[in-house]
């Protein structure tokens, strides 16, 4: 396994987990940061059946690291986004397999968009999430422009851009911005649960699912419909939709093998 400088990444199980790992600065995104998660999310890509995201220590992600280079404020911040972020925004979104953000604290600014490039979002009771941008004279980035309106409507995206607050947790989960919110002393547990759930499930259907629903957005019905059939065409050629049945018709549990 490849070793890292900023995360950490381990493969068990079918479960790819990716540490982001610089707690001191509240896991802050620097170069060799964007370019290691991109890196690692592909090798989870290839290596295992789901991608977990967390963060080492008490904070998910702070966003950009601030210190980067001196000072962020002398960065080309277009090149910087389309270099740099894009391609690790894009590892984690278009990833073939389910990914899950596992945030465990702070999510801030970058950070809190980077969570929500992950298919499923589980955050601890004590963690939050802040478009920080405007606080430092800046617009959301890193993908919040798409995902935030789409995940908890244009009302409550356009106050969490302008006003930059601190969602909590269970306020984003009760706005839709996120899957859920679980108390502290579960947390752990309780992501690693559902990581294992979908790393025993049947990854090609997942794969499909996910490239439909984000399809949706830019489909009318028929389109959708006629993409659905497609999509379901592909998954009946599987042999976990054949040991789904079978399992079903046997009432046992189906023992799904990815493929
Ligand atoms: C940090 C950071 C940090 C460096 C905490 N950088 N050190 C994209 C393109 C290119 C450039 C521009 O930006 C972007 C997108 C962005 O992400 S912009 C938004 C950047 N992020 C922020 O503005 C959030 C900055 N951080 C905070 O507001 C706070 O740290 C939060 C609210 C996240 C947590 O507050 P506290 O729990 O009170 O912790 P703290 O502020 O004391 O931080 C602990 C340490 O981490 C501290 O270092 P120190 O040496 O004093 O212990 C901070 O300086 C460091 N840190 N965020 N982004």
């Amino acid at each position: 396994m490849k070793t890292y400088s900023t995360i950490s990444l381990e493969i068990e199980d079918g479960i790819a987990l990716l540490t982001l790992y610089r707690p001191d600065k509240l896991n802050a995104l620097n170069a060799q940061m964007r370019a290691e998660i991109a890196d690692a999310a592909n090798a989870a890509e290839r290596g295992a059946r789901v991608l977990v995201l967390t963060g080492a220590g008490r904070a998910f992600c702070a966003g950009q690291d601030l210190s980067d280079a001196g000072n962020a404020a002398s960065l080309d911040l277009e090149r910087v986004l389309r270099d740099e972020y894009v391609p690790m925004l894009r590892a984690v979104s278009e990833c073939r397999i389910p990914t899950i953000a596992a945030v465990n604290g702070a999510a801030a600014g970058a950070g809190a968009n980077l969570a929500l490039a992950a298919d499923v979002v589980i955050a601890a009771h004590s963690a939050y999430f802040s478009q920080a941008f405007t606080r430092i004279g800046l617009m959301p980035d890193a993908g919040g422009t798409y995902w935030l309106p789409r995940q908890m409507g244009a009302a409550k995206a356009m106050g969490a851009a302008l006003f930059a607050e601190k969602i909590p947790a269970e306020d984003a989960a009760a706005w839709g911005m996120i899957w859920q919110a679980v108390p502290d002393m579960e947390f752990d547990a309780h992501w690693r649960e559902r990581a294992a759930h979908l790393a025993h499930g049947p990854t090609e259907a997942y794969r499909h699912l996910k490239s439909a629903l984000r399809a949706s957005w830019g489909n009318d019905e028929g389109a959708q419909l006629d993409l659905e059939a497609k999509l379901q065409g592909a998954c009946g050629q599987t042999r976990d939709f054949k040991e789904g049945v079978v399992a079903f018709l046997d009432k046992r549990k189906p023992k799904f093998e990815g493929r």
